[in-house]
C-alpha cells in the first residue's frame, strides 16, 4: 500500500511513519508534507524516498529544494502543494495529520483523487462536515477515522447488520488534567499547568482542548457527521483511565466497545489496514492490571464548552466553525498570557452568541465564519487582562 502523509513531521504523522518502518513490504511512501520542520523533512525525504516533498511554507521549499538536490526527489512548496500530494496519482491512502482548517481542501483533494483518506485533522469534520460528506457521496473514497475514540467507534461497528440498530454513542474522555476542579479553582491556571496530560502525548493545542473538554466537543460533531448521528445520541462519560476508547451502545442493549492500551499506533495503523489487522510491537494490554475503570458524568457545570459544542452541533451551520475559531484563537491567547483559562470557553460562548449561522454552508461561507470569530474574540480578548 502507498501512502501519502500529509502532516508527516506532527505526532501523527511521525508515528505513521513508525508504522511504515515496522512494516517493511508493506507499505511505501508517495508523499510527505510539512510546513516548516524542513531538517525532519529532509531526514524523512532521506529515509522513505518518496516522489513529492512539500512543504507549505514557500521559503522553506526552497531550503528544502537545496537540502534534498542530491536525491532526485520532487520538492515543492505552498498550499497548493499539498493538495498536489492529497491526489497523489500512484498512492492509495491519504493518512491527513495537518493542523487546522488548512487540513480541509486536502481532504477534498484526497476525495476527489478516490483515496482512503485516513483522517487525523479535526477541523475538517468539525467546520466543514457538510463539504465533506457531499463529496464523499458517489466518489469512491472512503473516509477513516484516525483518532483513537473515532476509531474505538468505528471497530464497535464493524458487523453491525443496520444503521437502525444503533441507539447511541459513548465518546470517552480523559477527563484532562483539571478533572475534579470546580471553575473558581481554574481561573489562575498557568500554561504550564494546563500543558500536563496524564495519559496521551499530544501536541500543545490538543493538550489544552483536551483540558477544557473542547476536545471532547470537536469530537462529538465529529463523530456526528462520521456516523451519521444526532448529536443528542452522543454521550460522553469521563474515563480516567484512558482504556476503553469509546463504545456503541445497540438498540438490544448491547454495549461494544473498544479497548487498549493508550497508544495512537492502533488507531493509525487499523485506519491503513482495515479490515485487516497487523501485529503492534508493545504496548499489549494486560487487563488484569487494569485495577479498575470508572465511568462517570462530565462536570458541564465547570466545562460548560462541552454544551457548547453540543449546541454547535445541532445544526449544519456554520456555528461548529464558530466553536472551533474562537477556541483556537482563544487557546493563542491563553498560551501567551493575554487571557485566563477560564477565558477559553468565555470566548467560545461570546463569539457564538455573536454569529448568524448560515445553513449547509460552501466552503467560503465557513472560512468566513472561522474569521469572523477570530477576529471577535481578538477585538474582545485581545487586549489582554
Ligand atoms: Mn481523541
Amino acid at each position: 500500500m502507498r501512502l501519502v502523509i500529509l502532516g508527516s513531521t506532527g505526532s501523527i504523522g511521525t508515528q505513521t511513519l513508525s508504522i511504515v518502518r515496522d512494516n517493511p513490504g508493506e507499505f511505501t511512501v508517495g508523499a510527505v508534507t510539512g510546513n516548516r520542520n524542513v531538517k525532519l523533512l529532509e531526514e524523512q525525504a532521506r529515509e522513505f524516498s518518496p516522489e513529492l516533498v512539500c512543504a507549505a511554507d514557500e521559503k522553506s521549499a526552497a531550503d528544502l529544494k537545496v537540502r534534498l538536490a542530491d536525491t532526485g526527489i520532487r520538492v515543492e512548496g505552498g498550499k497548493e502543494s499539498i493538495k498536489e500530494a492529497a491526489a497523489l496519482e500512484t498512492a492509495d491512502t491519504a493518512v491527513v495529520s495537518v493542523v487546522g482548517m488548512a487540513g480541509i481542501e486536502p481532504t477534498l483533494a484526497a476525495i476527489n483523487g478516490k483515496k482512503r483518506v485516513a483522517l487525523a485533522n479535526k477541523e475538517t469534520l468539525v467546520a466543514a462536515g457538510n463539504v465533506i460528506k457531499a463529496s464523499l457521496a458517489g466518489s469512491g473514497a472512503e473516509l477513516i477515522p484516525v483518532d483513537s475514540e473515532h476509531s474505538a467507534i468505528f471497530q464497535s461497528m464493524l458487523g453491525m447488520h443496520d444503521r437502525k440498530e444503533i441507539k447511541r454513542i459513548i465518546l470517552t474522555a480523559s477527563g484532562g488534567t483539571f478533572y475534579g476542579k470546580k471553575l473558581d479553582e481554574l481561573r489562575d491556571v498557568t500554561p504550564e499547568q494546563a500543558l500536563k496530560n496524564p495519559n496521551w502525548d499530544m501536541g500543545a493545542k490538543v493538550t489544552i482542548d483536551s483540558s477544557t473538554l473542547v476536545n471532547k466537543g470537536l469530537e462529538m460533531i465529529e463523530a456526528k457527521w462520521l456516523f451519521d448521528i444526532d448529536i443528542d445520541r452522543i454521550k460522553v462519560l469521563v474515563h480516567r483511565q484512558s482504556i476503553v476508547h469509546s463504545a456503541v451502545e445497540f438498540t438490544d442493549n448491547a454495549v461494544i466497545a473498544q479497548l487498549g492500551a493508550p497508544d495512537m499506533r492502533l488507531p493509525i495503523q487499523f485506519a491503513l489496514t482495515y479490515p485487516k489487522r497487523m501485529p503492534i510491537r508493545g504496548n499489549d494490554l494486560d487487563l488484569s492490571e487494569c485495577a479498575k475503570l470508572t465511568f462517570e458524568e462530565p462536570d458541564t457545570e465547570t466545562f460548560y464548552a462541552l454544551e457548547l459544542a453540543k449546541t454547535a452541533g445541532r445544526e449544519n451551520g456554520t456555528l461548529a466553525a464558530v466553536f472551533n475559531g474562537a477556541d483556537e484563537a482563544a487557546v493563542e491567547l491563553f498560551m501567551n498570557g493575554r487571557i485566563a483559562y477560564t477565558g477559553i470557553a468565555e470566548a467560545i460562548e461570546y463569539a457564538m452568541g455573536r454569529h448568524t449561522s448560515i445553513n449547509d454552508p460552501s466552503l467560503a461561507d465557513i472560512y468566513e465564519a472561522d474569521r469572523e470569530a477570530r477576529a471577535l474574540v481578538a477585538e474582545r480578548f485581545g487586549r489582554g487582562l
